[in-house]
This record gives C-alpha cells, structure tokens and sequence, in this order.
C-alpha cells in the first residue's frame, strides 16, 4: 500500500501528471530525492534526457521477436533499422565483431551465455558473491548455483600481502586445473581492482574452458580506455548498460565469434526471451551514441579520479579500503577500521538519512551476515555525471565521517543533508 507524500508533482506539463496524479506524486518525489542528494551507490547512474525520452517513446508499443531482417511480426522496419544502430555502435565501442542488444538485464544476459554455451550440471568457475561476484555467477538460489555447478576461486588474503583481497591468479589456475570447468567466469560486483582478462585467458586455454568476462560495473571505464579491454582475450562478454555506461537499465553480450554469437541469439531468443524492449533497445543506441563521443572518455577519467580522491580522504580518516584502494569507480569500506561496532546495514541507513545514498556490502570473510555487514560500497559514477570533481571529495568524505561518528545523531544528519542539497544545486541533473 503507498504511503501518502506531501511532495507535489514538479511538472505540469507532464501527460501522467494529469492524468494520474497518484503515480506521478512518487514520480516527482523520486526526482526531487535524485536532485537533492548524493548518489553514491556504485551500479547507478543519471542517464540523459535523451535516453529517458526513448525509453518512454512510441517503439514500446510494438512487438518484434527475432532479429533484424527476421522478424515475426509485421511493422518492425524501422525497429530493424534502430536495433542495426545499436549492435553497430556497440561492437564499435567495444572493439569487436557481434553483438545481441537485446537481454533484459545482466543477470539475463548471463543466463542466456550459460544456456548457450553449458549444459545443466556442467561446472564453471568463479568469485563467490560474498567476495565481491555476483548472484549470477553461482549464488545456490540464483538459476547458475541451481542448474549448474559453481567452483568459486578465493582472493589473496594475508594482511601483509600487497595484494591482499585481490585476486589470486595461482589459485584459480588451481582450481581451475583440478576441476576443469567448461567456463571461467571473471568481472564483479564489488571488486576495486584492475582485472587481468589476458592472464584470465591463460588459465581458461590451460584447463580447456572458455572465458566469459561480465564487465557490467565497468563498462563504461572499458569502452573509455580506462580499464584493460576484455577483447580479444574473453570468447564472450557480457554486461549491462546502465551503470558506467550510462544508458538504459538493460543487458549487452559481446563476442568475436560467430558460432558463439549464434548460439547466444538463439539462447537470448527463443531462449530465454519473447519481444525484446525495443524502446530500450533505442534507448542503448543512444547511450553508445553518447559515449563514443570524446566526452565520454573524459567523463570516465573523472569518474576514476574523483573514486582515487574519495577513497584517499576516507582511508584519511581511519576506514580501511578493502584490497587496500581503488583502480576504478568504486571503493569497499571497511567499516570496523573507524569503529569496530559499526555495521554496513547501519552506516548506509545513517548516511541516506543525511543526503548520501550507498549500499551496505559484505567485505571478504565478513564475520557479520549479509544483511548486516560490515562494509559499505561506494562509487563515484553518478556524481561524476552530476560534474562533481576531486575537489569536492574531502567534502563527501567528511560529510560521510560527521554522519557516522554521530552513529545517524538526528541533528547531525539533517544539517548534512541541508548542506548536501546545497552543493546539489551547483550541480544539477543532466538535462
Ligand atoms: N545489483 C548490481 C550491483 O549493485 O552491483 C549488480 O547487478
């Protein structure tokens, strides 16, 4: 059941607005929530208003099973023409030879690459989603721990490593070696650090596996050369499009090859899929339209930039960076460094009260349980959009560090939360 909000719509011209003011109250609400505070959730991001405005055009009223020049229904022309836009710029952003525009999400893109290329029962390997992976790779709920058989390869752990909490190569050519997984699975959820797809590779042809790289957080970062390329070493990668890439909630897979390409259109639909999303489907392609842009590259630079000077001013100020810092857009708090009692759940509750907007996320060998934690995952993306830059970061930081010292004192959270609209409003939503 709603609850009632006393916000009122912020558009009058708006179609929903007149026509059903109680959806568009929450509408409104939720753009006034967005302008208003920090986003700092590392999956999210503020697309354009050109990539809202496809979302929400005319293409959503029609349906177009198949794929361009192979439809089964009558009227897809010109969604023939748009979707052939969108695999173009997506293979020319990520440098490779096929693309499938279509999957839903990523978790869909996933389940298609395993419909595609695994049998039920067959073993794969990957990182464990309480280390950082992801629900797809093998979570026992989740349809990839359920019809398939997860190996999950560990981190470093050894406080004094320097690599410890990253990932430990010789393990997962062990485990690799010693099960024979028919794929390897690399990319994450909650990872900082730079992933090495060449030496991913090396140990997928050692074992005769094939490699499936799922780069959603880093997307954006990748096709802005801002992080190593999984082409030419992964034989299919999969990801989503909203997070660095900015575009539409949606997934994207990625091959060089065409049998493997086949496989996943038929995997992807009749597979797993009916009619594809094609308003969203047009709304990829402008998104690709937007970061093949040289913009873009300077947006991701920002965006890893501002991630270095946030985590430097927190690690400043006694919170431990898991894995010992970032190389991308995203950082994982340590928690109990600053005080041993806090927990992820309560910091993330405590900040959202104040403007600042995270996720709690459990850290490698978390003695708390998933709904607690002890960490949180920060990212700088969506700030970034916003043109925040390093020099606001010790300012996050801080605000970050009243609030939590406080343990979510009610003052203290109401008078960060007014000085984080104000800083809001130098930097408004991409319009
Ligand atoms: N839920 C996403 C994230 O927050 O990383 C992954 O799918």
């Amino acid at each position: 059941m709603a609850t009632e909000l006393d916000t009122e719509p912020t558009s009058e011209i708006n179609p929903i607005a007149a026509q059903d003011p109680s959806v568009w109250r929450y509408i409104g609400a939720e753009q006034e929530r967005q302008a208003s505070t920090l986003e700092l959730i590392a999956s999210e991001n503020h697309t354009s208003a050109a990539v809202m405005a496809a979302m929400g055009s005319c293409l959503t009223n029609k349906y177009c099973e198949g794929y361009p020049g192979k439809r089964y229904y009558q009227g897809c022309g010109f969604y023939d023409q748009i979707e052939d836009i969108a695999r173009d710029r997506a293979t020319e952003l990520f440098k490779c030879e096929f693309a499938n525009v279509q999957p839903h999400s990523g978790a869909s893109a996933n389940a298609a690459v395993f419909m595609a290329l695994l049998e039920a029962g067959d073993t794969f390997a990957s990182l464990v989603l309480a280390d950082g992976g992801h629900l797809s790779h093998g979570m026992k709920l989740n349809f990839s721990g359920t019809y398939f058989k997860p190996v999950h390869y560990p981190l470093i752990y050894g406080l004094d490593h320097e690599k410890h909490e990253q990932i430990d190569y010789d393990a997962v050519r062990a485990l690799c070696l010693e099960h024979k997984p028919k794929l390897v699975v690399c990319g994450y959820s909650a990872y900082p650090r730079t992933i090495d797809f060449a030496k991913f590779r090396e140990i997928a042809d050692e074992c005769g596996a094939l490699l499936m790289a799922d780069v959603a957080h880093i997307a954006g970062l990748i096709v802005a050369g801002e992080h190593p390329s999984p082409f030419p070493h992964a034989h299919v990668v999969t990801t989503t499009t909203h997070k660095t890439l900015r575009g539409p909630r949606g997934g994207l897979i990625l091959t060089n090859d065409e049998e493997i390409f086949k496989k996943i259109n038929r995997a992807v639909f009749p597979g797993m899929q009916g009619g594809p999303l094609m308003h969203v489907v047009a709304a990829k392609a402008v998104a690709f339209g937007e970061a093949l842009q040289p913009s873009f590259k300077q947006y991701a630079k920002q965006v890893i930039a501002n991630a270095h000077a946030l985590a430097t001013a927190l690690s400043g100020k006694g919170y431990r960076l898991v894995s010992g810092g970032t190389d991308n857009h995203l950082m994982l708090l340590d928690l109990t460094a600053r005080d041993a009692e806090l927990t992820g759940v309560d910091a993330a509750t405590w900040l959202e009260k104040a403007g600042i907007v995270t996720n709690h996320n459990g850290i490698p060998k978390d003695p708390r349980p998933p709904r607690v934690t002890s960490g949180l995952r920060i990212g700088t993306p969506a700030v970034t959009t916003r043109g925040l830059t390093e020099a606001d970061m010790p300012q996050v930081a801080e605000w970050i560090d009243r609030v939590l010292v406080s343990r979510g004192d009610t003052d203290v959270a109401d008078t960060v939360r007014g000085e984080v609209a104000d800083l809001c409003k130098r930097y408004p939503m991409p319009h």
